[in-house]
C-alpha cells in the first residue's frame, strides 16, 4: 500500500491556524489586554497576579534551545521517495520493494562549521541527512555532499570539530575553516588530506542544495530475506546536475544574501520546482573485501566510480516546504544509527562512534529522552514499548504493565520474530583483542587524495590551488603553514608549490606522488548541464524595445529560466511600444551575484550612477565567469566594457536565436574559457 500521505496527514493533526482566532493564554482562557501589563495605578509597579504577563514572558525566556554543535545552520524540505524497480535480490528494506509505494522523506541540509544565523555560501561541507518515514519504522541516511571524511575513528571527533569552530579565546573566525587551529590540526592528522582535497575544491561553495550530490560516506551493508549482506555506499545525484559559486562570489553573497540558499530552495518549491534527487548505490560483494588497494572501512576513502559503478535506484523528490521552522527543522533530530531491517551496519570506526553520539546530543538539545514524540519524528508506523515518562511525555500510555517480560499483560508488547519483522543484526563473525589501534589497511592517507587532484579539469585545480592559498594565507603561525605545504607535496608537487609560492612559505620538502589514477566523475565538469531553473537578471532602461525584449523573456521562461528585471527604480519600466516590465530589484536592492546570467535587454541607459551600475554588474558577473547576453541599446553597454567576443557573453539582432544562444551560454553555468585579462 502507498503510505505517500501518512507523514503529512500525522503533522497535519498538529498543525494549528491561529488566524482570525481569539487570543487565549496556554490554559485557553481569553486575553482581555495585551498591551499593557496589570499595574497598581497607571504609573505604578506591575502585579505579580499578572497571568497572562507571567506566561507570555516565562515562555519567551525560554524561546532557544542549543544549537546543533554541528550542522546548526541548516534548512529542510518535505518530499518523497520511490524506488525505480525492487532491490529485493540485495536488501528487504521494505521501502526498497515496490516502485508503486512513495515513502514520506524529511531531508534537511545545512553548513557544518557555523552557527545557526550564519551566511550560508561559506567554505564547507554541506549536510545532506535524509529521514525516510517507511512502513517499517524510520531510515535516516545522514549524509554529507563530500563522500568522504576527516577522520578514520569517532574519538577524533571533538578534536576535529574544536579545531575547526572559532578559536576559543576570541571566537574568531565565525563559520570559516581560513584559521590557524583548523590547519594545525589537519597537518598533525593526516588522514584528512583526502577530504581537505574536496573542501578546497569547488565542491564546497555549491551553487544550490539542488545542485549537489549527497552521499553516505561510510560503506554500509545491505542485507536479503536469505540473510545474504552486500556491502553499499549510498549516493544521491541531483538531477540538475552538481554546480558550484566561485570564491569571490561566495563570499560577496554571504553579505548580500546569507539566506542564499535557503532562499534558493524554498522559492524553487513555492514555485513548483521540486529539486529532484536519484539515489545511487555501489554494490560489493562480501567476498569482494579485500580485492581493493585501501580499506572499503575506511571513511577517507571512496570507491572510485569508475571501478565500481553507481547504480541508479530510485528518486526522491521535494515538493513541500515546511510550515514551521522551529517545529520541524530545527526540532528533527537525524541519527546515522536509525536503519530498517535490510539495512545494517559495518565495522568503519567513524561510523561505530556515530551511533553513540547522534541520540546523545538530541538528549541535550532538544531536552530528554521523548525527543522521538515531536510530530517531525514520529515515525509513520505504530510504535510501542515500556519505556516511560520523561519530560514532555505526550503518549498516555494506558495500562498496569510496563515491563518485559510480563504475564498481566500476555507478554506484550512482544517482539517480533524477523520473520515478523524483527530487525534481527547482521550475525557478522568476529574475532580480536580489545586493542586500541588503526588497522594497517587504514595507513595510506595520499593516494585518493591525489586521484581526485589528478581527476580535477585545468580551472578546477587552478580554484584548489587558490583555495589553499586564500585559507593559509589567513593561517598565522608561518611553522602550520610550512607543515600544510610539506604536508600536501604527498598529493601534490605542483599544488604544494603553487600555494607555498602564494603564501611566501618555503618550496614543499616532499618528493610528491606516483599515484597517476584519475576518476572522471569527480570532475565537475562532466556533469549534467541544463538551463532550468538558472535566474538570469535583466537589465533595463525606460523606452527598451517591448515586444522583441517581451518575445526573448518568453524564449527564456519556456526554457525553464527565470527572469527578474532590475533597473533604476522598482515598479512599471515602460518600453518604446507602451509595453511594461516591472522591475523587482533596482541596482541598490540586487547585485550580480545573486543571478546566475545577466542580460542587458536596453533601454535608455539612465542617470549617470545607474550607467555605473549597469558597468559594475555586468563586469562583476562577467568576472565570475557567467553568461552575459545584450540585445538592442544592451549591446553597447557590453561593448562600452569590452567584454564582447568572449567567451559565454551573447548578443544578438535576431531575437529568436538569441534566445536560443544565450540559453545555450545559460546550460553551461560558467565560461571557464574565458581567459581574463
Ligand atoms: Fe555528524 C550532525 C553528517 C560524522 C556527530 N552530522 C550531523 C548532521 C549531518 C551529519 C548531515 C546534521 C543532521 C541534521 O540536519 O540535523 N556526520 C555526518 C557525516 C559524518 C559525520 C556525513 C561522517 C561520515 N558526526 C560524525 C561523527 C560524529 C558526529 C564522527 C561523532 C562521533 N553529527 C554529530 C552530532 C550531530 C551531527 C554531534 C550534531 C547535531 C546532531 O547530531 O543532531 O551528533
Amino acid at each position: 500500500m502507498a503510505n505517500e500521505n501518512r507523514k503529512n496527514e500525522q503533522l497535519d493533526t498538529f498543525r494549528v491556524n491561529d488566524n482570525g482566532k481569539t487570543l487565549t493564554t496556554n490554559q485557553g482562557v481569553k486575553v482581555s489586554e495585551d498591551e499593557f501589563s496589570l499595574k497598581a495605578g497607571e504609573r505604578g509597579p506591575t502585579i505579580m497576579e499578572d497571568f497572562h504577563f507571567r506566561e507570555k514572558m516565562t515562555h519567551f525566556d525560554h524561546e532557544r534551545i542549543p544549537e546543533r554543535i554541528v550542522h546548526a545552520r541548516g534548512f529542510a524540505a518535505h518530499g518523497e521517495f520511490q524506488v525505480y524497480e525492487s532491490m529485493k535480490e540485495y536488501t528487504k528494506a521494505h521501502f526498497l520493494q515496490d516502485p508503486s509505494v512513495k515513502t514520506p522523506v524529511f531531508v534537511r541540509f545545512s553548513t557544518v562549521a557555523g552557527s545557526r544565523g550564519s551566511a550560508e555560501t561559506v567554505r564547507d561541507a554541506r549536510g545532506f541527512a535524509t529521514k525516510f518515514y517507511t512502513q517499517e519504522g524510520n531510515y535516516d541516511l545522514v549524509g554529507n555532499n563530500i563522500p568522504v571524511f576527516f577522520i578514520q575513528d569517532a574519538i577524533k571527533f571533538p578534536d576535529l570539530v574544536h579545531a575547526l569552530k572559532p578559536e576559543p579565546h576570541n571566537e574568531i573566525p565565525q563559520a570559516q575553516s581560513a584559521h590557524d587551529t583548523f590547519w594545525d590540526f589537519i597537518a598533525n592528522n593526516q588522514e584528512s588530506a583526502h577530504m581537505v582535497m574536496w573542501a578546497m575544491s569547488d565542491r564546497a561553495i555549491p551553487r544550490s542544495f539542488r545542485m549537489m550530490e549527497g552521499f553516505g560516506v561510510h560503506t554500509f551493508r545491505f542485507v536479503n530475506e536469505q540473510g545474504k549482506a552486500t556491502f553499499v555506499k549510498f549516493h544521491w545525484k541531483p538531477l540538475l546536475g552538481t554546480h558550484s559559486l566561485v570564491w569571490d562570489e561566495a563570499q560577496k553573497i554571504a553579505g548580500k544574501d546569507p539566506d542564499f540558499h535557503r532562499r534558493d530552495l524554498w522559492e524553487s518549491i513555492e514555485m513548483g520546482n521540486f529539486p529532484e534527487y536519484e539515489l545511487g548505490v555501489q554494490l560489493l560483494a562480501e567476498e569482494d573485501e579485500f580485492k581493493f588497494d585501501f580499506d572499503i572501512l575506511d571513511p577517507t576513502k571512496l570507491w572510485p566510480e569508475e571501478d565500481i559503478p553507481v547504480k541508479i535506484i530510485g528518486k526522491m523528490t521535494l515538493n513541500r516546504n515546511v510550515d514551521n521552522v522551529f517545529a520541524e527543522t530545527e526540532q528533527a533530530a537525524f541519527h546515522a544509527g536509525q536503519v530498517v531491517p535490510g539495512i545494517d551496519f559495518t565495522n568503519d570506526p567513524l561510523l561505530q562512534g556515530r551511533l553513540f553520539s547522534y541520540t546523545d546530543t538530541q538528549l541535550i538539545r532538544l531536552g530528554g529522552p521523548n525527543f522521538h514524540e515531536l510530530p517531525i519524528n514520529r515515525p509513520v508506523c505504530p510504535f510501542h514499548n515500556n519505556q516511560r515518562d520523561g519530560y514532555g511525555r505526550q503518549t498516555i500510555n494506558r495500562g498496569q504493565v510496563s515491563y518485559h517480560k510480563n504475564s498481566l499483560a500476555n507478554n506484550t508488547p512482544a517482539p517480533a520474530s524477523e520473520a515478523e519483522g524483527g530487525y534481527v543484526h547482521y550475525q557478522e563473525k568476529i574475532e580480536g583483542r580489545k586493542i586500541r589501534s588503526r588497522s594497517e589497511s587504514f595507513r595510506d592517507f595520499f593516494s585518493q587524495a591525489t586521484m581526485f587532484w589528478n581527476s580535477m579539469s585545468e580551472p578546477e585545480k587552478q580554484h584548489i590551488i587558490k583555495a589553499f592559498s586564500f585559507e593559509l594565507g589567513k593561517v598565522k603561525s608561518k611553522s602550520v603553514q610550512q607543515q600544510v605545504v610539506d604536508m600536501f607535496a604527498n598529493v601534490s608537487l605542483e599544488l604544494a608549490s603553487s600555494f607555498a609560492e602564494a603564501i611566501g612559505a618555503a618550496p614543499p620538502a616532499g618528493e610528491g606522488s606516483r599515484v597517476t589514477k584519475s576518476s572522471p566523475a569527480l570532475s565537475q565538469l562532466n556533469t549534467v548541464k541544463s538551463p532550468i531553473t538558472r535566474k538570469a537578471g535583466v537589465i533595463i532602461g525606460e523606452g527598451f524595445n517591448g515586444s522583441e525584449v517581451l518575445a526573448v523573456l518568453n524564449a527564456l521562461n519556456s526554457a525553464g529560466i527565470q527572469t527578474e528585471v532590475i533597473s533604476g527604480h522598482l515598479g512599471s519600466i515602460k518600453g518604446a511600444d507602451d509595453t511594461e516590465l516591472e522591475a523587482v530589484h533596482t541596482f541598490l536592492t540586487a547585485d550580480s551575484v545573486l543571478f546566475d546570467a545577466l542580460y542587458a535587454a536596453g533601454g535608455s541607459a539612465g542617470s549617470a550612477e545607474s550607467k555605473q551600475q549597469t558597468a559594475y554588474f555586468i563586469n562583476e558577473a562577467f568576472s565570475h565567469y557567467k553568461p552575459l547576453g545584450a540585445t538592442h541599446e544592451g549591446i553597447s553597454w557590453i561593448e562600452e566594457n569590452q567584454l564582447d567576443n568572449y567567451p559565454g557573453v551573447v548578443t544578438g539582432e535576431n531575437m529568436s536565436q538569441f534566445a536560443e544562444d544565450f540559453t545555450e551560454a545559460i546550460a553551461v553555468h560558467r565560461h571557464w574559457d574565458r581567459k581574463l585579462v
